[in-house]
């Protein structure tokens, strides 16, 4: 195989990666540049077996989309709408606390919860549905609010995101999901979501949160008008952050889905790019743990080959998933937890049902 990753054009990276020493940013650019698809997921997948052995992960959880309605109206996204708009929603805290009671039946052990930036829901709202989730399933962890929404709260408040946060974590709120990165790029935000919160700042909020005790994910928004260059910024500066706190857990790439958004003319991404998308963020972040694969938006298939092209990840039952359905995705709105298994089965790895912070709750092995 080392012959064959030579012979890729990759024989210097295939060395650093075998040293366990850190990839370059021209290093990055030579693997989105790399046609050899199978000499760039071989790689990964020797930092995936090194961190991660056989292991491949799933959570039994639920999304929860509180409002989609919005001020930020972003290009790429079909979810979030005007307060006028015929789609537009927003729960009640009763309606959220049955949406969590509905599935009482079901083993979650895991919330996800995001909205839009709402122009006028009060912070006690946010405290309330955290608090009425914990009230009727007292034992689940709610990984909710993107560090967008989280820097909209601390305006509600009038507050530090330290001290927001700390509210937060009063109510319930355990950790934070990874939404909202898109990709830093001040070029990419002003051209399609100028009135979301900059990347720089999106930074700021995921730090602050790792020092105030949470863990958080990271994600990045591929398959648009970003360049490989504009991908590989967007890595390096979850590299360098991670460096300085350790907080995220879980890096997942986000595929775009463009139907129903003002960027509907962009084609869907391929098999190819998605697969290089995890194989390179398996490679570039070398300070994270976990690279998942979101079967929602890359289907159960290509998830399942990813788990040997980087990921260690397939995300979790979701049951039920709402922002890429809007914008046309075609894969279900939930998987059942014996299909995850199967997939995971099937790739020859183990499948390991997991906690948000990734406690081992079973390995189904038999
Ligand atoms: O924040 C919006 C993105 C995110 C589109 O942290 C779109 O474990 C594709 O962040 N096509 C929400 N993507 C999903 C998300 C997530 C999902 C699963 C796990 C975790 C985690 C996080 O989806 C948004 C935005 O970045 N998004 N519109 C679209 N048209």
């Amino acid at each position: 195989m080392k012959k064959y990753i030579y012979q890729a054009g990759l024989g210097d990276i295939y060395e650093k990666v075998a040293g366990e020493q850190r990839i370059s940013f021209e290093d990055g650019l030579k693997l989105y540049q790399c046609p050899d698809i199978l000499a760039v997921g071989y790689l990964a997948n020797m930092v995936r077996e090194r961190i991660n052995g056989n292991n491949a992960y799933f959570i039994y959880n639920q999304h929860i989309n509180y409002s989609n309605i919005c001020t930020n109206l972003c290009k790429f996204c079909a979810f979030g709408r005007k307060k006028e708009d015929e789609l537009a929603y927003e729960m009640s805290v009763d309606e959220v606390k049955n949406k969590v009671r509905q599935r009482l039946d079901e083993p979650i052990v895991e919330i996800h919860m995001v909205g839009g930036i709402h122009p006028d829901l009060p912070f006690s709202y946010y405290i309330d549905i955290l608090r009425g989730i914990k009230e009727v399933r007292p034992e689940v962890h709610i990984q909710a609010f993107t560090c967008v929404e989280i820097a909209h709260l601390a305006k509600l408040a009038s507050a530090s995101v330290e001290d927001t946060l700390g509210l937060l974590k009063d109510a319930g709120l355990d950790s934070m999901p990874g939404g909202g990165a898109e990709v830093f790029s001040s070029r990419i935000r002003e051209r399609t979501c100028a009135e979301k919160l900059p990347g720089k700042d999106w930074i700021e909020v995921a730090k602050t949160a790792h020092q105030s005790g949470f863990r958080t994910n990271a994600t990045m928004l591929y398959g648009h008008i970003e360049t490989i260059e504009e991908r590989l910024e967007h890595l390096e500066a979850l590299r360098s952050a991670q460096d300085e706190t350790g907080g995220f857990l879980a890096f997942i790439p986000l595929a775009f889905h463009s139907k129903n958004t003002e960027l509907a003319d962009i084609s869907s991404t391929t098999g190819f790019d998605d697969l290089k998308n995890i194989a390179v963020a398996r490679l570039y972040l070398d300070n994270f743990d976990h690279i998942k694969a979101y079967w929602v938006m890359i289907g159960p298939k290509l998830a399942q080959l990813a788990l040997s092209f980087g990921a260690d990840d397939l995300d979790g039952t979701v049951k039920e998933e709402v922002i890429t359905h809007m914008a046309g995705a075609e894969t279900d709105q939930a998987i059942g937890s014996e299909t995850l298994i199967r997939l995971i089965k099937e790739a020859g790895r183990t499948p390991v049902e997991r906690t948000t912070l990734y406690e081992v709750l079973a390995v189904h092995d038999n």
